[in-house]
């Protein structure tokens, strides 16, 4: 089990965002908001399944050293990097297919999609959506038994809903 930090420490990561390259930073960045706004603890990296394939192994190792309920990896193109980090560890992987400029992402979503039996990947919509979901899929996995996310998600629900219904362009409709 992970740690509890005593007053003025910072809280160990309870989820990894990990991404392919610097280059899928601002599609990931719609993960890191929610995860902020939701007070979720985690940790950032740039791993790659091809150019730092050692990195990516001892990375698996880490988020089972930290008990991190898991890691949300975002790659494009050949996006290997979800599926062998679940080769790697039992630790939940959510893959963010990010937006290719050859193939405009379809072929990140069916390379971190079509996962063989046996090494569960869950996967998300292409781009900063995914991003964003895959955020709130790992708070709602953590509120399961952590009460103080169970009401941030709630709130953060409820605001969500509210700004629709506040929304004068729906008046008279
Ligand atoms: C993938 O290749 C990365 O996830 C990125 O989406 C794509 C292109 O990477 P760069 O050439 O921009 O570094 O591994």
């Amino acid at each position: 089990m992970s740690e509890t930090p005593s007053e003025g420490q910072t809280p160990p990561p309870r989820v990894g965002v990990v991404m392919g390259s610097r280059s899928d930073f601002p599609t990931m960045e719609a993960g890191l908001e929610v995860l902020a706004a939701l007070e979720v603890p985690y940790e950032v990296r740039v791993l790659s399944a091809h150019r730092t394939p050692e990195l990516l192994a001892s990375y698996a190792a880490r988020a089972e050293r930290l008990d991190l309920a898991c890691i949300i990896a975002g790659a494009g193109g050949a996006a290997h990097l979800p599926g062998m980090l679940a080769a790697f560890t039992r630790v939940p992987v959510l893959g963010v297919p990010v937006q290719s400029r050859a193939l405009s992402g379809q072929d990140s979503l069916l390379s971190i999609v079509q996962m063989p039996g046996g090494i569960p990947v869950a996967t998300f919509a292409i781009g900063p959506a995914g991003a964003k979901n895959a955020a709130l899929f790992a708070a709602a996995m953590l509120a399961v038994g952590d009460g103080a996310v169970r009401q941030r998600l709630n709130a953060y629900r409820q605001r969500q809903t509210q700004a629709v219904l506040d929304d004068p362009f729906f008046e008279g409709h």
